[in-house]
């Protein structure tokens, strides 16, 4: 069975898993996609769901970092990263939320934008901006302006520094709070406007160093059509959650889980687990035979859908 990353080399989400795979020491198989819609050979897997990055294990699909990150310590059966508990996930939420609308205004400021697009035709470039404005439609994620953002952050920063005493924000070990805020400062210092921005936390560039030597993992460049083949040759598996039914729904009943703040695209399928951490949605296409596509369960809404989901 093989373990499938869906992504692009500048996705910042991408970059928290390909270092989360790099610490556990996993072999994956890498799958680069488009970084705008559409991606017609990772849909059949998602079922629908469009943001990135997305990974595979066999035929059990998951959507979100949060749900990813759950899948993998699964995977490697490697708990240490979630055992300080409930700060740091609190910690990981914050910056996959809060600190990652602060990067987004800063890499994407009118003087930052120009080095990440350089490498892309004035055509390329216009059909980004109306894929991101499809991606935030009918979504309630907040933008803020780009001088609002340089204080936060300026004030986030001189906050970490003050506190990063250990090799890492909760210890000896990494968790999944190192993860969530690591990705979020490799996007800012892969901009030439913005890394400077960095340059007087050195307690802060250290621990970025020790985050960025976990490295990838052992990878191997793969493709969609090889990705869709494994699902439809491997059976999903179904992991034992703690049952804690959405209101109204029952195993087995046809559902829709669908983000709430972008990329607001529902994937339905019959509901086959659900905790209060992570749903799991069963569904068929004949490029993929039977698959299990999971989310987290906080920040995405679980609702009652009509006979035809499939
Ligand atoms: N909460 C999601 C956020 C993922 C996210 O925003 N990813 C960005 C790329 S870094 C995205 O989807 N951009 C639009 C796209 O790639 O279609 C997660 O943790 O996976």
């Amino acid at each position: 069975m093989h373990v499938t990353l869906h992504h692009y080399p500048a996705s910042l989400f991408s970059e928290k898993i390909r270092v989360l795979l790099g610490h556990l020491g996993l072999a994956w198989r890498s799958v680069e996609i488009p970084s705008i819609m559409p991606r017609p050979l990772l849909m059949p897997l998602s079922g629908g769901y469009r943001r990135t990055p997305v990974l595979q294990i066999g035929a059990n699909v998951y959507c979100d970092t949060a749900v990813i990150a759950r899948g993998l310590v699964r995977h490697a059966r490697n708990e240490s990263l979630f055992a300080p508990g409930f700060a740091a996930h609190r910690v990981a939420e914050w910056a996959d939320s809060q600190l990652f609308r602060v990067t987004v205004a800063l890499n994407f400021a009118p003087e930052a934008i120009g080095p990440m697009m350089s490498q892309l035709e004035p055509a390329e470039i216009e059909a980004f901006g109306k894929d991101r404005a499809a991606l935030a439609a009918g979504g309630s994620m907040q933008t803020i302006s780009p001088t609002a953002a340089a204080a936060c952050l300026d004030h986030y920063l001189t906050e970490l520094e003050r506190s990063l005493g250990e090799p890492f924000l909760f210890g000896e070990k990494p968790s999944i709070a190192d993860f969530s805020l690591y990705h979020c400062l490799w996007f800012l210092e892969n901009n030439p406007v913005n890394a400077p921005r960095l340059a007087p936390f050195a307690a802060t560039r250290a621990w970025m160093e020790r985050m960025a030597a976990f490295g990838h993992g052992s990878v191997e460049v793969s493709d969609g059509e090889a990705a869709l083949a494994d699902a439809k040759r491997e059976k999903p598996a179904l992991p034992k959650l703690e049952a804690q039914l959405p209101p109204g729904l029952s195993l087995g009943d046809p559902a829709k889980v669908t983000p709430i703040d972008y990329g607001c695209v529902p994937v339905s399928g019959a509901l086959v687990a659900c905790s209060a951490d992570e749903v799991i949605v069963e569904r068929e296409a004949p490029e993929v035979g039977r698959v299990m596509t999971h989310f987290p369960r906080a920040g995405f809404e679980v609702a009652a859908a009509d006979g035809s989901a499939r």
